[in-house]
């Protein structure tokens, strides 16, 4: 099989594969689901390994922003290894929620057999094995199949079916309907901004930053999750404003800093973006709508042009560095379906 080619495909059925998702959540019976945990009364607390943990992070900010209670995330081996840390209130106030593509990841299931032990009930959510599932009596398993060792359509969809619950336990109809408009949304600009990351990766990079503030910071996270493991190339992320606060010290034209703007904070945001440019930096910019200096100022400038708020856009913005991971992968003559050193799942062996 060419290199590459099932990551490009998954990342190219997001459309569809969202689509089906949000049909399996509309049929679901998310009262007898979730619904005597409901967040105002547990502290709903996300645990995954890897792509699933920056899942965690952006499913707990969305839980917090939406419903107003907080929720949090933690990645497994945290639960393991510092429980007092991970844990700190009574197991009666906690609802936890593990997420896991596979099913089978020794972390997250070593935690789940911890769980059920102490008798705490938890959320399953996977795209995939029972051997997660088998542990909890409540499980959510989304239609999405993925041949690469990379997490794509699987990151973006159970990111959408977590908010979905959280816009229900919220009450608020219309960020559904803004879930449900992203398909068609993303469906129309695959064939817009997938050959200009293709040709912008012909270019190459000693170091990739990600940028992002808020719910974006996950987002941010994971796109450069996605560059390390598609392209092994060292990336990193950061909280936007904290770039200056020394990281920016490794501006050089062989940088490359990509910045997800919000909305709220588009001006302090954008301004770190193009004081990197005047580093000698090529910078990415990706907001749901840009202002004229950016667009002038940025190597490449992706406008989502998305309606409905803002925090149901998590999805659409990760996309472009899953794409731009991949095509650089491809560039150095590597495949992205089968990162070096990676596999699909990580088990530890007692
Ligand atoms: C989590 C994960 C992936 C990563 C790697 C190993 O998998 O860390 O994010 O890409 O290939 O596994 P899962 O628990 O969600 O199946």
């Amino acid at each position: 099989m060419e290199s590459g080619s099932s990551t490009l495909r998954e990342i190219h059925s997001q459309p569809e594969v969202w689509g089906q998702c949000l049909n399996t959540l509309d049929k679901l019976d998310l009262e007898s689901l979730v619904g005597d945990k409901a967040p105002r009364n547990y502290e709903w607390v996300f645990v995954g390994c890897g792509t699933s943990y920056y899942l965690a992070q952006a499913a707990a900010a969305t839980f917090t922003m939406l419903g107003g209670a907080p929720a949090r995330a933690v990645p497994a081996s945290e639960i393991l290894l510092a429980p007092k840390l991970a844990f700190p209130i009574k197991d009666a106030a906690i609802f936890p929620v593990l997420i896991s593509r596979s099913g089978h990841t020794s972390e997250v299931l070593q935690v789940a057999e911890i769980l059920r032990q102490r008798g705490v009930e938890f959320l399953a959510v996977t795209c995939d094995g029972n051997e997660l599932t088998e542990l909890s009596t409540r499980t959510l398993k989304l239609p999405v199949t993925e041949a690469s060792t990379v997490m794509t359509s699987s990151f973006t969809s159970m990111l959408i079916a977590l908010q979905y619950i959280a816009a229900r336990f919220a009450g608020q109809d219309e960020f559904v309907e803004a879930l449900r408009s992203l398909p068609a949304a993303l469906a129309g600009m695959l064939p817009i901004y997938g050959p200009t990351i293709e040709e912008f990766a012909e270019r190459s990079f000693d170091d990739v930053a990600f940028l992002g503030q808020g719910a974006l910071y996950p987002i941010a996270s994971e796109s450069a999750l996605k560059v390390m493991e598609s392209s092994s190339c060292y990336a990193q992320f950061f909280h936007t404003l904290e770039f200056r606060h020394g990281p920016m010290s490794i501006m050089s034209e062989k940088v490359l800093v990509g910045a997800l703007l919000s909305e709220a904070g588009y001006a302090e945001e954008s301004a770190v973006l193009m004081e990197m440019k005047g580093l000698g930096g090529c910078t990415v910019a990706i907001a749901n709508q840009l202002s004229p200096e950016v667009i002038n100022s940025a190597d490449l400038a992706i406008e989502l042009a998305l309606t409905g708020p803002e925090l149901a856009r998590l999805a659409v913005y990760v996309v472009w560095g899953q794409l731009l991971g991949c095509r650089l992968g491809l560039r150095k003559g590597l495949d992205p379906d089968s990162p070096r050193h990676l596999s699909r799942v990580v088990t530890l062996v007692d």
